[in-house]
């Protein structure tokens, strides 16, 4: 591979991670290139254009604190922010800092290897043009590699078929459509009641219910942000170490539902309701690692399924067995309600599988559901899937998909022994998926800024994980993840989704614990790495 341009940095993905990573590389004063598969910025925020997409996590925490005027002056007008809105946040940090110029669009990354020799990441692209650089960061999201399933006939389809992580940017017309949706996750439960509203039928194919709880979107309370702003610093601060950069800043309560009587629980549930969001799972403080608590919080829910939810055969449907908080939580904005409107009708493709896509609609093993539409709402090959979509090879050619074979190995979630200098943003074994995006995002940014500063300062060419370090550290997620529910049902978390894929809990439970093994292993002289 010749090398044509040649870079300090190679960034991949101009999303939340890569715009931040691209800002502080230039702040080193290092030249960088950041190549972007899509036409335009924003990474998740750019693709996830299906009907309702907004943001799940408050707006005053959803955004950048690096910057103080940026945070002071950036009004958002709801509690939770629209796509839209998020992304017109994005083009405007990029065009405040003038960001866009280093960025190279329309361009995928097929090929990254490491050349020994030359110390160097040689990159070739899909335009046939070759890059080379000495540290290479992968800021490809965690959630970002879409997940298409294998279903027969699939081609045979009169009508289109869209995955909600790539939604056409012009819209959809969905006005008198017959419109059929496999999925019930997080894109589905935002999608389908606004669909509803604008098809003429709606068939949703469910694999797995939901434990979905209601999200309370409003406009922003202007009392409430100029509190926040008055200390936005405070702000941040307190969310990403007391909070632990949960999913909100309100904290969790101090107590176990068991600490309660049955009166007590169910006023502490009902307030959490109202408040609605990831404040519901707060409710108790172990809802994630203790069964009876984790069966208080169910039940509750449960409870309000059956009075939103008229018809009880579809209560039962829609209502989970598995864990609350197991698979990743759902807020929703009116989502059981869509099931009572007469153009709605749930198929539960466990009883019934899908067998195949026809030229007219979906086969189930039970009937036929004529449509003119397929949204594929399946979600992602997540935390490793745009990773290993790519050829990645490190040190005397070790591909990372062979690296990988078994699950992600790796330490911090920072970086693969056998791959100097390449550095993975919210990477598998990171607390990343498990905690507001913004934070984990944030602190992997500001850590591999200080650990390239440190190898610039003091000559060093390489940084590498060793395998002593990532086996312990493979070792510590594994248990610190197997102490808690998540390891409790099928989950995206662990790869079930796809199949084939390793089944291995991927991200880190624990933010605090996690940022503080990472100083630390700073003010060890980055023990656990071999500096060359
Ligand atoms: O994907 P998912 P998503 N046949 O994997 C089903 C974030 N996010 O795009 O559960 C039939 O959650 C699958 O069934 P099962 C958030 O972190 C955030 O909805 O695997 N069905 C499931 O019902 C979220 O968790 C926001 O049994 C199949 C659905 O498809 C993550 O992204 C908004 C199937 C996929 O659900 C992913 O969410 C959106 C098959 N072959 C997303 N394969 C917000 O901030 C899969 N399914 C609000």
């Amino acid at each position: 591979m010749q090398s044509t341009d040649e870079f300090d940095v190679i960034i991949v993905g101009a999303g939340i991670s890569g715009l931040y990573m691209l800002y502080r590389m230039r702040r080193l004063g290092l030249s960088v290139r950041v190549i972007e598969a899509g036409g335009g910025l924003g990474g998740t925020w750019y693709w996830n254009r299906y009907p309702g997409a907004r943001c799940d996590t408050d707006t005053l925490e959803y955004s950048y604190s690096f910057d103080e005027d940026l945070q002071q002056e950036w009004e958002w007008p709801e509690r939770y922010p629209t796509q839209p809105e998020i992304l017109k946040y994005l083009n405007h940090v990029a065009d405040r800092f003038e960001l866009r110029r280093d960025i190279k669009f329309d361009t995928r990354v097929e090929a990254a290897h490491y050349d020994e020799a030359g110390r160097q990441w040689r990159i070739a692209t899909d335009d046939g043009a070759e890059m080379a650089a000495r540290f290479l960061v992968m800021a490809t999201g965690s959630i970002s590699a879409p997940n298409i399933p294998a279903i027969d006939g699939m081609d045979s389809f009169r009508g289109p078929i869209h995955h909600t992580a790539r939604w056409p940017h012009e819209g959809v017309d969905l006005s008198g459509k017959r419109v059929g949706v496999i999925g019930t996750g997080s894109s589905a439960v935002q999608a389908i009641p606004v669909i509803a509203e604008q098809a003429a039928q709606l068939t949703v194919f469910q694999r797995s219910p939901q434990w979905s709880v209601p999200a309370h979107n409003r406009p922003s309370d202007p009392e409430m942000v100029a509190e926040i702003k008055a200390d936005y610093a405070g702000f941040r601060a307190r969310n990403r170490l007391e909070s632990g950069a949960q999913l909100s800043h309100i904290p969790a309560n101090d107590f176990s539902a068991l600490d309660l009587s049955e009166d007590e629980r169910q006023r502490v549930l009902e307030a959490r309701w109202q408040l609605g969001g990831f404040p519901f799972f707060g409710a108790f403080n172990d809802i994630t690692v203790n069964p009876d608590s984790n069966k208080v919080t169910a039940d509750f829910v449960r409870g309000k399924i059956g009075e939103i939810v008229e018809d009880p055969d579809l209560v039962d449907m829609l209502t989970p067995e598995y864990t609350i908080h197991c698979k990743r939580p759902v807020l929703d904005s009116g989502y059981f309600e869509t099931y009572n409107r007469s153009n709605v009708l749930l198929v539960d493709i466990n009883a019934a599988p899908i067998q195949a896509i026809t030229p007219d609609g979906i086969r189930t093993t039970d009937a036929d559901y004529d449509l003119d539409l397929i949204v594929l709402a399946t979600g992602f090959d997540a935390m490793t899937g745009a990773l290993l979509r790519i050829d990645i090879r490190g040190r005397d050619g070790l591909p990372l998909s062979d690296a990988w074979a078994s699950g992600p190995v790796n330490y911090l979630g920072l970086q693969v022994s056998g791959f100097p200098n390449l550095f993975t943003i919210t990477g598998p074994g990171s607390p990343s998926v498990l905690t507001n995006m913004m934070v984990a995002i944030e602190q992997h940014v500001e850590w591999v800024t200080d650990c390239i500063a440190f190898m610039v300062e003091n000559g060093h060419a390489s940084i590498e994980a060793t395998e002593e370090a990532q086996e312990a550290w493979v070792a510590h997620v594994n248990e610190v993840a197997d102490a808690t529910l998540w390891v409790s049902c099928q989950n995206w978390y662990q790869g079930h989704n796809i199949p084939g894929k390793p089944k291995v809990f991927m991200p880190l439970p624990g933010f605090p614990p996690y940022v503080e093994k990472c100083e630390e292993v700073v003010a060890n002289g980055y023990e656990g790495f071999i500096l060359a």
